[in-house]
């Protein structure tokens, strides 16, 4: 989230789409209740279901799986067509009026620079015009062909309320009306606040919904304001901290960049990280990488990082290609990986096609699950009937369970959706041989260390020397750790501008990421989280409440990352002189010498407006990103492509191209294409959801959970129910072509046929939630039937949008 759960409260247009907060958290649902209630803000849900959030929204509009980006660029259309943009700051804070390469080029559904065969682009035309001095060069009249306003103008008129209907199956009425709603939020005081989760994740183009949404935010001005802003509904309690932490296995904590192979030695790799400021005077705040990433090393591996060995940069493990759950999967498939240490995660159930993925496992040596369950996963090579047909005889995977405590049996943080950091406290002890997740990991690597300590190896060097400086060294403390991330400072820290001023005294803990030093003085294992627990101790445990704001700020509840901000880019929320756009909702507001209100300024707090310091400072731009260079993978500029598995011929926005029919930069592996099925023999489109009363493959082992939902059941419209001869409780089977399933079919009102183009498609929707393990009824594994290709960016799987068909069994 840019804002966080309680800011849903101020907002005047509460968008739901792409999620369905009412069912899958209930908990900060309540938020947009409240704004319902006390600002009289609407309600808007746009999904393939009238699900539970629709049931209570003032506003709903269908859609079909897999079209989000041509209804978000019909609304960018509407938006300019009408002239409802928040100019003054569009103009101000966003790269409208930046110079693009005349060789940027956008035909027939393509950008510039792809290559087919690669499925890749070239991404040099990407990029902007530059002056002598490295700026990029810009037209504050929008006038120049090239310049981003009139690029984004003509990539969007094609984006008709027509071509919306057409693509989405969305009436042309429900769609104008969606609009009316949003455009009204181009006022400098009033605010919309976008809710999404996996209904815009899970697509081959998922990155590139979100982006849709994020310009239409900053056409509105909606970045940075209080109820305003783009809001991923996290999933896990805790994966905003685990992704904070590095489980996209790309990235070091903190979304640092990881080095490769081709990054020789420190020196370089970090000069070729760290960013040029793009416009004059711009904080271009990725200068300060070196700090951070040299911090980093201190903190892994201590006295032996010095700078005469580039801070142990060797030690640092290099990427040496994909590392997402896909490429996992796949090079497990093709036997290229012997073990599998699975902790918490249950991907026979997880993952996309199951038989892939059961047949990867199949090839393993030994795989180690450590979870308190026995799992799907952990039971993959045993025959359970049509649920699980596999013969052991033929797995010579071992398997060992490791039993592990729950959260509630550790203390520890959690980091909520709106990244604020919270401490909790164990609740029970865990039962029998369970042990925390730490104490195993922390176990293996000293037996790994002592083995190689006797036996030696290659490379042995980075596990001798990691730090390790736990009062129990097989069980580190989560206050260790969280100690130990936050980082303290090896020598004094002085002022860069009087070294005889003592900013942190050796020793301490650090109080924040601008006293990070890149000269092997500080240490710290995540430079987002400094702060987290400084002198004052943990912070995260911090429970005031008081919020003299009345927005929901409360500063002195947890810790939000970076440095307690609580809102992110929040001097976007004032205009340039440094006045709130909404004085009544006041973020930050110039007070003559220092930026005040109730935040913690995104931006150096003595900035003064004069010094036309832009908000956006994490880009080298200062501004936002309406045009986003060469940092996607498939464009630019959002642009709708169908899912891989699409119930259409083409894709209606370019019928002549079959090249631009699915994302053309997703990546797809040997096999996978010729596994997708098509709309002849799969005519429907399938999409997969959550249920209240289940959390994910682990609650049906609950009893209770399993009364509330005991079996698995598909839903379908009444339509497809009478052309089909199905009946409410008769059993089904769905087919991809991947597998089957059979489950009892729901008929429902809430699930309609789309008119696409004049073709009639028909939505199954399947809950994920079920298996042969638990103590719901035995059932099929729903990702038996989902394709597995993901998003060109995250590759996040397509589990959102695919073929099926469907029987009376
Ligand atoms: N009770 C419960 N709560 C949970 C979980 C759980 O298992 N059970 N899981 C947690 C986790 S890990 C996560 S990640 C979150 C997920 O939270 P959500 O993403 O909100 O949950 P889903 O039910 O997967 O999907 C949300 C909605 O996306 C819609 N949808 C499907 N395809 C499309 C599409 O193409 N476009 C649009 N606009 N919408 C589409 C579906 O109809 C559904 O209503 O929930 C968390 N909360
Ligand atoms: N078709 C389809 N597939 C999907 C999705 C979808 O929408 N559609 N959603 C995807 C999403 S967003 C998610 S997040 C995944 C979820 O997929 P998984 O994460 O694989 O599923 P969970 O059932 O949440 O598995 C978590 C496991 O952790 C264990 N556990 C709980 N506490 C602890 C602990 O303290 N330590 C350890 N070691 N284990 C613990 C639980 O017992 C459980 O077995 O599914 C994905 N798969
Ligand atoms: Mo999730």
């Amino acid at each position: 989230m840019t804002n966080h759960w309680v800011d849903i409260k101020n907002a005047d247009l509460i968008l739901v789409m792409g999620g369905n907060p009412a069912e899958a958290h209930p908990c900060g649902f309540k938020w947009a209740i409240e704004a319902k209630k006390t600002r009289k803000a609407k309600l808007v849900v746009v999904d393939p279901r009238f699900n539970r959030t629709a049931s209570v929204a003032d506003f709903y509009a269908p859609l079909r799986s897999g079209s989000d980006i041509a209804f978000l660029g019909g609304v960018i259309n509407y938006l300019i067509a009408n002239d409802k943009i928040h100019k003054d700051y569009v103009k101000a804070y966003t790269n409208a009026s930046f110079l693009v390469d005349p060789g940027f080029k956008f035909s027939d559904g393509l950008f510039s620079g792809y290559n087919e065969e690669k499925r890749s682009y070239d991404k040099g035309s990407w990029s902007y015009q530059l002056d002598k001095d490295g700026y990029a060069k810009i037209d504050e009249s929008w006038q120049d062909p090239n310049c981003v306003w009139q690029l984004m103008k003509a990539h969007y008129a094609r984006y008709t309320p027509e071509m919306v209907a057409k693509v989405c199956g969305t009436p042309k009425e429900s769609f104008l009306k969606v609009c009316e709603y949003i455009a009204e939020t181009a006022a400098p005081n009033k605010t919309m606040t976008s809710l999404y989760a996996l209904g815009w994740t899970e697509h081959s183009v998922g990155s590139q919904n979100i982006r849709c949404m994020a310009m239409i935010q900053l056409l509105l001005g909606n970045m940075g304001m209080a109820g305003g802003g783009i809001n991923a509904l996290r999933g896990h309690s805790n994966v905003q901290g685990i992704t904070d932490f590095a489980l996209y296995a790309q990235q070091l904590p903190g979304y640092l960049a990881a080095p490769t192979d081709a990054d020789k030695d420190i020196k370089s790799f970090l000069e070729k990280k760290t960013t040029k400021a793009l416009r004059p005077g711009q904080m271009n705040f990725y200068q300060n990488f070196p700090k951070w990433y040299v911090s980093l090393q201190k903190a892994w591996w201590g006295d032996a990082a010095t700078k005469d060995n580039g801070f142990a940069f060797d030690y640092m493990p290099k990427l040496a290609g994909a590392s997402d759950v896909l490429s996992i999967f796949d090079q497990m498939y093709q036997g290229k990986i012997n073990g599998f240490l699975c902790q918490g995660f249950n991907p026979l159930a997880s993952v996309a096609n199951k038989k892939k993925v059961s047949d990867a496992l199949a090839k393993l040596k030994y795989m180690v699950v450590m979870d308190p369950l026995a799992t799907d996963t952990s039971e993959f090579w045993k025959p359970y009937g049509e649920f699980n047909e596999v013969d052991p005889a033929k797995i010579p995977t071992e398997v060992f369970r490791l039993p592990t405590s729950l959260f509630a049996e550790t203390a520890g943080s959690f980091t909520n959706s709106g990244r604020v950091i919270l401490w909790r406290w164990k609740a029970a002890e865990p039962p029998g041989d369970a042990k925390d997740d730490t104490e195993i990991m922390a176990t293996l690597f000293l037996k790994l260390k002592e083995m190689y300590a006797k036996d030696g190896g290659a490379f042995a060097e980075p596990i001798q020397k990691l730090t390790w400086a736990y009062r129990i060294p097989n069980k580190p403390s989560p206050e260790e750790l969280m100690m130990e991330y936050n980082g303290k400072a090896l020598a004094d820290v002085v002022d860069p501008k009087d070294a005889t001023k003592v900013l942190v005294k050796a020793g301490d803990q650090l109080p924040s990421f601008a006293m990070l030093r890149d000269d092997g003085t500080t240490t710290c294992g995540n430079w987002i989280y400094c702060g987290v627990w400084s002198q004052a101790g943990n912070n995260s445990a911090r429970r005031d409440n008081s919020d003299p704001s009345g927005l929901g700020q409360t500063l002195n509840w947890g810790f939000a990352w970076p440095v307690n901000r609580r809102i992110l880019y929040n001097r976007a929320s004032a205009d340039p002189s440094g006045k709130p756009w909404d004085p009544k909702r006041t973020v930050l507001r110039w007070t003559g010498k220092v930026w005040g209100g109730n935040d913690i300024p995104d931006m150096r707090p003595d900035a003064a407006p004069e010094e036309n310091v832009m908000p956006f400072i994490m880009n080298p731009e200062g501004v936002a990103r309406l045009f986003a260079r060469d940092l996607m993978a498939e464009g630019p500029f959002p642009e709708h492509y169908e899912p891989f598995e699409t119930p259409l011929e083409a894709n209606p926005m370019h019928p002549q191209n079959p090249k631009a029919k699915s994302n053309p930069a997703a990546r797809v592996y040997k096999g996978d294409m010729e596994a997708f099925g098509n709309a002849k023999d799969f005519p429907y489109v399938a999409t997969t959801y959550r249920l209240t009363e289940h959390f994910h493959f682990w609650t049906k082992q609950s009893l209770v959970n399993a009364i509330m939902q005991p079996e698995h059941f598909v839903e379908i419209g009444e339509e497809l129910a009478k052309e089909k001869g199905i009946a409410a409780g008769d059993r089904v089977k769905v087919r991809s072509n991947r597998g089957f399933i059979k489950a009892v079919a729901v008929v429902t009102k809430r699930i309609k046929a789309f008119d696409i183009d004049g073709k009639k498609v028909h939505t199954v929707g399947i809950p994920i939630h079920f298996g042969f393990k638990g103590a719901t009824k035995p059932g099929f594994i729903t990702n038996t039937l989902t394709p597995f290709v993901g998003d060109a960016n995250t590759q996040t799987p397509e589990y959102k949008a695919f073929l099926v068909n469907i029987e009376k069994a």
